[in-house]
């Protein structure tokens, strides 16, 4: 059903007319349906149950700047509302349980800063009530005072969960009044775990973030066969996804060149790219508030030295187990003891550890090149919300079992530190991660970013016809 409403919408954006993702937003259908299954959640835990969500507070920047304003994904996915200094109240006793709190219509702010939706248009955007501030201070104060317990989404707003406890936990005494008896929840599980299976409108989504990721990341390998610093070969994607319709990126672009791209969360992006260094490029845009999480790593010159290819295929090789995992009903750790089982005996192959095969991979000496844990859901946020189902002894992943419509990254990576005196010198100094995006399917999985190539000379070809092009 939700597709259907979705279709229209589609066509629209996915016009010859339009190409890109400028402005697409889920239909506030979407919205409704992820509230009333809150509701549902909440009507479980009984009478007199109010949930309450907050959106994202405005963070400051520098000269009295504020950061770009992007709305809280709890928030944003049970109210589609991207405003700021909004609260949403659910009641799940009455028949008309959602309330916005809004800020007022201000035409003198509104110049500054572009409309606000006022009263009105939060009725518009499937509010049943809307109140706003100064007033809606009384009318959240008066929720919080009837509720026996409350359920609150409330990630960053320190302020605003303050507010809530003592609402709902006094400091000092009542008096002998009933607070003892109010229940203060944290309901971000409770969404965090309807996030989790993602609807078929969302897919499209992802997919859409994901295009239009994949169209950076070919452009910034292209670019880099000519560039001389690691910032044009982050600028070459950013600029490709924000005219693509990405406003946002999913998380910072990481563009290492050379021994940067062991660093795994590099921030700098402004480093000279020597010759035949090879580029870790992380980078996912963000399309109608859904984010792609892809990496790849390539040669500036167009080809892999025999180091850097021989890490390269290792990782590819670990990748495809781990992929090979995918399915409804398998734990969602086993790609990790896949993809870590022939990395190991890859590096007993390759010389860098030493030692029996079954042996190096029980000693666990692998963690050395292998420094993180290869997958994350991935949604709204890049790392997305849910639980993993408990941890295994090196925390590096979880034993959730895998459903058709979650979606994750698979993400091994190999990382041999320029300094690592005990390998010889050729091997130091190559970082490579190969990342992908998958949603798990009836049978299996689809890799949304399978359009990206990753066979070390489809790779290859892509950087070299970046050399041919003019600059
Ligand atoms: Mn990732």
């Amino acid at each position: 059903m939700r597709l259907a409403l979705l279709a229209p919408l589609l066509a629209l954006t996915l016009g010859a007319q339009a190409p890109g993702h400028h402005g697409v937003r889920l239909p506030q259908a979407f919205f409704a349906g992820n509230r009333a299954r809150l509701l549902a959640e909440l009507k479980k835990l009984g009478p007199g149950t109010l949930g309450v969500l907050k959106s994202m507070p405005e963070l400051p920047r520098n000269g009295g700047d504020t950061q770009p304003y992007r709305q809280d994904s709890d928030f944003y996915y049970l109210t589609g509302i991207e405003e700021a200094r909004s609260v949403a109240l659910l009641d799940a006793d009455s028949p008309k349980p959602y309330t916005l709190l809004v800020q007022p219509r201000d035409p003198k702010r509104e110049t500054y800063d572009g409309p606000l939706l006022g009263a009105e248009g939060a009725l518009k955007a499937g509010a049943d009530q809307a109140v706003v501030f100064p007033e809606a201070a009384k009318t959240l104060k008066e929720a919080l005072q009837k509720a026996q317990r409350v359920v609150l989404v409330c990630t960053y707003d320190e302020p605003f969960r303050k507010e809530v406890l003592d609402a709902v936990y006094p400091v000092g005494t009542d008096n002998g009044h009933a607070s003892y008896k109010k229940i203060l929840v944290d309901g971000r599980n409770l969404v965090g775990e309807l996030r989790l299976i993602k609807q078929p409108a969302e897919l499209e989504m992802l997919q859409r973030a994901v295009d239009a990721s994949v169209a950076g990341h070919l452009a910034a390998m292209r670019a880099s066969a000519r560039a001389s610093n690691e910032g044009e070969v982050a600028g070459a994607f950013e600029g490709t996804v924000r005219s693509l319709g990405a406003r946002f990126l999913g998380y910072e672009t990481i563009a290492g060149a050379g021994p940067n791209s062991c660093v795994l969360h590099y921030p700098n992006n402004d480093q000279p790219v020597a010759k035949g260094a090879l580029l870790l490029m992380d980078a996912g845009a963000e399309v109608g508030y859904y984010t792609a999480d892809i990496t790849r790593a390539w040669p500036t010159s167009g080809t892999f030295s025999k180091e850097q290819r021989a890490i390269y295929d290792l990782v590819l090789k670990a990748q495809n187990a781990a992929m090979a995992c995918i399915r409804p009903g398998r734990i969602h750790h086993e790609g990790y003891d896949a993809a870590m089982r022939i990395l190991s005996d890859g590096l007993v192959d390759l010389g860098l550890l030493k030692g029996d095969k079954e042996q190096v991979y029980k000693s666990r000496d692998w963690k050395r090149y292998s420094i993180h844990g290869i997958s994350h859901w991935l949604g709204l946020d890049v790392h997305d919300t849910g639980s993993y189902g408990g941890f295994t002894e090196d925390k590096s992943a979880g034993l959730r079992v895998l459903e058709a419509g979650m979606v994750l990254t698979v993400e091994p990576g190999l990382y041999i530190p320029k300094d690592a005196k005990d390998v010889e010198p050729r091997w130091r100094g190559i970082g490579v991660r190969l990342e992908d995006d998958l949603v798990v399917t009836a049978d299996g999985y689809r890799n949304l970013s399978d359009k990206l190539p990753r066979g070390a000379e489809e790779i290859e070809a892509i950087v070299k016809s970046g050399l041919k092009a003019k600059k």
